[in-house]
């Protein structure tokens, strides 16, 4: 029998569908708050594992072996230089101290920053006949005293209760100034090898790669800023337009090259090892000093990496002539590509390789080395995993971005399987072999600097809330500042992120994103969908038809240029 209900009872359960909906959405909200709180203090009980077996077994020595509780002098070792260079007496340069400054402060651990602030300012001593690679040291060194300086001068952090009297910024220009020979070449692009002592060496290897000289901008750039010494900006800078001069005409770079002829020895090109954080310190360049260059050589850089090495979720390597894929490799260093896909606004593309990374992660336990995309398997020699970042670091990118309780997930599964195949009494390990989880002894600085620090910024963000920073490659935050931005505040860019509401939906993207894409429709009904690849370009005409390949735009899955068909249509036709 039909039933009409009395308006009052409507009302009545009109109200108890809202409040048991919004119950529903406070219970939610509540076990995501527990959840979060509960893999913070997990990450957190990682990192001072980690720190406090450095402390305890490897410093004042560069970095701890976890198995046989001693250490590594990792700083000289990096690039396999053989340890009789140095001289007897020297004990390290405190790496992983240095790297763990800014996750202490991350952390809100006053004490142990200031304690490691004060340490180094009485003991680190550039000074050494040790001859170290410009990159890894400039990462690592250069931009952790960098960052832990500006940490302990922002009077918002309160990390320092004593005075502190820039004892970190003189001993980074101390290093940054022993940087400088490595620049004198005929090109401008510096030698990969430094002797902190003595400049360069005779018969120095003259090859470097495009990361290793085109990722020095952040941290010399902001050296020039704090110090007033113009030298290594300018010569960060002068390095990077000269590789981006010897681009190929498909605007792509090599892997390695020679820094005194200026030619390219490894043409195959990828957004990985080799190569990654050039396409990272051109974006984070412009974001931090906001130079339009920066903004312009990225884009088209990025345009390229898409068109030429993407297939669907994944990234192949291509050769830089030809635009020809060469390998179908996965790399484990690729996988930092979606967390700067969404610094540029790309959410969909980036969503959509991190799944994949992911599933790779999940197949293995953790994330191998390399990975042939062709045949489905693991490369036969390269079956590592040395606690990298990359992956924690896109999923913190990408639950900023989408604040989708999935990536939580992710990172939850992540720190299962980091104490469970990774942890030892005397800290974490690296893998040997990810198909037998053979562990190896050497828990490398960049767990400390990056890999915690990720993890713990995915389940509490309270760091960055509300601060520009931007990480460099190494994790290192360092704030956009008004003095150092070319734009700011004028600007568009009012922050690194810009919110957007609709309906249900939150989010939260790269102002950027207006720059890469403009028809990504911020505040559309349902934003998840209508995110499009930096990519694509419609065609001209809403029905596709042409009359020449000018009319044709590129098409946003796969990056290729569309053409004009002989019946006069728009497509990704196959040339006959
Ligand atoms: C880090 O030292 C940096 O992120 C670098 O750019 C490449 N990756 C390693 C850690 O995997």
């Amino acid at each position: 029998m039909f039933c009409p209900l009395h308006p009052n009872r409507i009302l009545f359960l009109f109200l108890l569908i809202i409040s048991s909906v919004s119950f529903a959405d406070f219970s939610s909200q509540q076990h995501l708050h527990v959840k979060k709180q509960q893999m913070r203090e997990k990450v957190r009980k990682m990192f001072y594992h980690a720190y406090d077996n450095y402390m305890t077994y490897a410093f004042p020595h560069d970095e701890l072996k976890p198995l046989t509780k001693s250490f590594t002098d990792s700083l000289s070792e990096l690039g396999n230089l053989k340890l009789e260079h140095l001289p007897t007496d020297y004990n390290g340069s405190a790496v992983t101290l240095v790297e763990s400054l800014s996750s202490l402060a991350i952390l809100g651990n006053n004490t142990e920053f200031e304690k490691g602030v004060l340490w180094l300012s009485e003991n680190l001593t550039f000074d050494i006949d040790a001859r170290v690679n410009l990159f890894e040291c400039n990462i690592r060194v250069l931009g952790g005293l960098i960052s832990a300086h500006l940490l302990a001068i922002d009077p918002t952090n309160r990390l320092i209760q004593g005075s502190y009297n820039n004892q970190l910024l003189r001993l980074s220009e101390d290093l940054g100034r022993r940087f400088l020979p490595a620049f004198e070449t005929p090109t401008g692009l510096p030698y990969a090898w430094i002797n902190l002592k003595n400049g360069v060496m005779e018969n120095e290897t003259t090859e470097t790669s495009t990361s290793g000289c085109g990722s020095l901008i952040l941290e010399m750039g902001a050296l020039s800023r704090l110090t007033g010494d113009p030298r290594f900006e300018s010569a960060a800078l002068r390095a990077l337009r000269q590789l981006w001069r010897m681009r190929s005409p498909l605007d792509l770079l090599g892997t390695t090259l020679d820094v005194v002829t200026g030619e390219w020895l490894e043409y195959s090109s990828s957004i990985g090892a080799g190569v990654d954080s050039f396409y990272e310190y051109l974006l984070k360049a412009y974001l931090l000093f906001g130079k339009e260059d920066y903004w312009q050589m990225f884009r088209t850089a990025y345009l390229a990496s898409q068109k030429y090495f993407r297939h669907g979720p994944w990234y192949h390597e291509a050769n830089m002539w030809s635009g020809e894929p060469t390998y179908w490799q996965l790399t484990s260093l690729q996988a930092f590509w979606p967390g700067l896909q969404v610094l540029v606004g790309d959410v969909a593309a980036a969503n959509a390789s991190h799944r994949e990374f992911f599933h790779v992660w999940e197949k293995f336990g953790v994330l191998p080395e390399r990975y042939l995309l062709d045949h489905q398997m693991i490369h036969p020699t390269e079956k590592y995993y040395p606690l990298r970042p990359e992956l924690a670091e896109s999923t913190f990118y990408l639950y900023q971005a989408t604040k989708d309780p999935w990536y939580l997930d992710v990172g939850e599964s992540m720190v299962k399987s980091l104490n469970l195949y990774t942890k030892v009494a005397g800290g974490f390990a690296s893998v040997r072999d990810v198909t037998t989880m053979q562990l190896e002894d050497h828990q490398h600085s960049f767990f400390l600097a990056e890999t915690c620090k990720y993890l713990y910024l995915l389940f509490d963000d309270s760091f960055v809330a509300k601060k520009n920073y931007i990480f460099t490659t190494e994790g290192h935050p360092i704030q956009v500042t008004s003095s150092w931005h070319e734009k700011l505040p004028e600007s568009f860019f009012s922050g690194n992120w810009t919110s957007s509401k609709s309906g249900a939906w939150e989010s939260q993207a790269s102002a950027l994103s207006m720059r890469v894409c403009p028809s990504m429709a911020l505040n559309s009904r349902h934003p998840e969908q209508q995110r499009e690849s930096a990519c694509h370009v419609p065609d001209e005409q809403i029905s596709h038809k042409c009359w020449s390949n000018k009319e044709c735009g590129v098409d946003a899955t796969s990056c290729r240029q569309r053409i004009c068909s002989g019946v006069g249509f728009c497509g990704l036709w196959k040339p006959l």
